[in-house]
């Protein structure tokens, strides 16, 4: 089968939307930093509709780590599918936003020369939450992380994001031009903010003058990413490349939903990306609580739960009544209350839809994929709206069995007694604390919560939390994760 690509794309039936703009003529305005899925199927869709009004913003892709992408997007002129379904329709349509494609531990110095490049006015991150070399409950810089320690002593071949944001922004200074915007496209809470902190704080390390230059000068705009792109598989590959009749290597399945809410703060650099739907606002925080709290938190809870009681995907931990029914009694009772409100937006309305989307049959997201990273994860998605609750003495039922959820996840084996492929950065750890605690909640429990980086101090010293998470991780251990489910709604619903 031919592959898709430039010299191909002609060959595409009608029905497949394309490039509606002179790829020869867009500039590379952006450089992107983590090209996954989820950028490809967001980012770069909104900068896609938007070429053909304005071509200066074409996005030099880069991956951190691994070249899979570049060697699969490079035969394809940086080319790709995108396929929308909901289950009973899809679309289909070609993206060509990708100007270059770059693996960045291949030659961090040549990637550091882009980021000089005066056309480059924005740099964005898809780096995923552990990208950001922070204490997730804290949101403190990292500096004790080997790559840090690194990238301190070697400013001109980064390992780590915030170096490169750094070292592309020192050559800027250098060379008398003006920095580049950066936009943080994570699900950190007050992303832009956050990132912004942990720009100064790594520049302080290195250049005092810079760190103060970067303060003053760059701006960081928070922005609210949401779309459910789950990773790449084989068989999407093989039903997308046949009903294109071209070989796409690296195509991406998603849900027809999008949305992007982006702090509207971006200086001169603003791609009119509302061409595309996305939302320019004075500030993000409230959308991206809701979205943070409702679906990632509600996400996670499917994940761990749903991992537990032998569910692949989310779609199908949905179709377990008890599950999604506890889901849907944590977002309505526990998690929405925590909410500030946004006027006119109808959070009912909000919730329903994000069931809706979980549902989605098209979209094979695994429960594993999600519970990747936990400890980076948890305290944004569950623990905020745990202390927030705790502090207005309200229960927290279903949020308990959510943290517990993970804890019995990170312990290693299943209820089958088969091993956990745990993915996280503080796995090592993780796994320590859990041999050394063995199946018993009122120790793992304890030793869990001595990781302050995650739970911060003030929740493990709090009884009423403690005792709620120890009570769902003992029955977990002892009666299963779909026993427990179904007590657990029982006893919040009374
Ligand atoms: C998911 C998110 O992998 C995960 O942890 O919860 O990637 C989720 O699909 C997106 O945030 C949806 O916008």
């Amino acid at each position: 089968m031919d592959r898709l690509s430039p010299t191909t794309l002609h060959r595409l039936p009608a029905s497949i939307i394309k490039p509606d703009y002179d790829r020869a003529a867009v500039a590379t305005g952006i450089v992107h930093l983590g090209l996954g899925a989820f950028h490809r199927g967001h980012q770069a869709v909104y900068t896609d509709g938007l070429l053909k009004h304005d071509p200066r913003w074409g996005i030099l892709g880069v991956s951190l780590r691994s070249p899979e992408t570049r060697d699969a997007l490079e035969p394809q002129g940086g080319l790709y599918s995108v396929t929308a379904s909901n289950g009973e329709g899809h679309q289909l349509r070609i993206i060509g936003a990708l100007t270059g494609l770059a693996v960045a531990p291949e030659d961090p110095a040549g990637l550091l020369a882009r980021l000089a490049d005066p056309a480059v006015r924005i740099v964005s991150t898809t780096v995923t939450e552990k990208g950001y070399s922070h204490d997730p409950a804290t949101g403190a810089l990292r500096a004790d992380d080997p790559d840090i320690q690194h990238d301190i002593s070697n400013l001109g071949l980064p390992r780590t994001t915030l170096c490169f944001i750094v070292s592309g922004l020192r050559l800027r200074r250098l060379h008398g031009l003006p920095p580049y915007t950066v936009l943080a496209c994570d699900n950190l809470p007050a992303n832009g903010h956050t990132l912004r902190g942990l720009a100064i704080a790594f520049a302080e390390l290195v250049d005092r003058d810079l760190a103060r230059w970067i303060a003053d000068n760059v701006r960081f705009p928070s922005t609210m990413v949401d779309r459910i792109v789950p990773a790449t598989t084989d068989a999407d590959r093989a039903d997308v490349s046949a009903a294109i009749g071209l070989l796409d290597a690296w195509p991406v399945v998603t849900e027809p939903f999008s949305q992007w809410v982006i702090e509207d703060d971006l200086g001169g650099a603003r791609p009119a990306w509302d061409i595309s739907g996305a939302q320019f606002v004075r500030d993000v925080a409230p959308f991206e609580l809701m979205k943070l709290r409702l679906l990632n938190g509600a996400h996670s809870t499917l994940a761990y739960l749903g991992y537990l009681m032998g569910c692949e995907t989310v779609a199908a931990a949905m179709s377990e009544p008890d599950l999604a029914g506890l889901v849907e009694d944590m977002m309505r009772e526990e998690v929405t209350p925590t909410l500030p409100a946004l006027g006119g937006f109808d959070v009912a309305a909000y919730r329903a839809a994000l069931l809706q989307r979980f549902r989605n049959p098209a979209l094979k997201h695994r429960t594993a994929q999600i519970a990747m990273d936990g400890s980076q994860k948890l305290p944004q998605r569950l623990l905020g709206t745990i202390s927030d609750r705790l502090a207005r003495d309200l229960p927290i039922t279903c949020l308990a069995l959510a943290v517990a959820g993970w804890m019995r996840y990170v312990s290693g084996t299943d209820e089958q007694r088969r091993p956990i492929d745990l993915r996280d950065p503080l796995s090592t750890q993780l796994r320590a604390l859990a041999d050394d605690a063995g199946p018993v909640a009122q120790r793992l429990v304890p030793a869990l919560l001595s990781l302050t980086s995650v739970f911060g101090s003030d929740l493990r010293r709090d009884p009423r939390f403690t005792s709620a998470v120890e009570t769902a991780l003992d029955s977990l251990f002892k009666q299963g994760a779909r026993a427990t489910v179904a007590q657990t709604r029982q006893a919040a619903l009374s």
